[in-house]
């Protein structure tokens, strides 16, 4: 077998079982799934100001309510690794809810790429389970 041929084999069994162990560790967040967890709420302020507060702190395992309001103009909220992404209408409060059932530090803020918006940026830090 050329090197080139046995390069692209190993390259693609690589990426095969990484899809195979993320398949397999992978938890859905959707809050329905786990209506027992103790449930956590944080009230996040959005503007061209930042995002307040800049960390968020929950263990692993909680449902999380976040209350979002834009204190100015449209922005648009996103929690990428639990699927959150939501507008959030100028000087209007939205709620998103989900499972924190990965541990770690994850960025939230504004998706919006222009001027203004991209230093709304907070870090989501989810203290692993005991
Ligand atoms: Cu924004």
């Amino acid at each position: 077998m050329k090197g080139w041929a046995k390069s692209t084999l190993v390259l693609l069994i690589i990426l095969l079982l990484s899809t195979i162990f993320f398949a397999l560790i992978y938890r859905p967040s959707d809050p329905e799934a786990v209506p027992d967890a103790p449930l956590v709420s944080f009230d996040l302020r959005l503007s061209l100001y930042g995002i307040e507060p800049a960390i968020v702190q929950v263990n692993q395992g909680s449902l999380v309510a976040l209350n979002i309001t834009s204190v100015d103009e449209d922005h648009h909220f996103g929690l990428m690794t639990f699927g959150i992404s939501r507008w959030v209408p100028a000087n209007e409060t939205i709620e998103v809810r989900f499972h924190a059932n990965l541990a770690g530090n994850f960025d939230y803020g504004c998706l919006i790429r222009a001027p203004g918006h991209v230093d709304e940026v907070g870090t989501l830090q989810v203290m692993p389970r005991a």
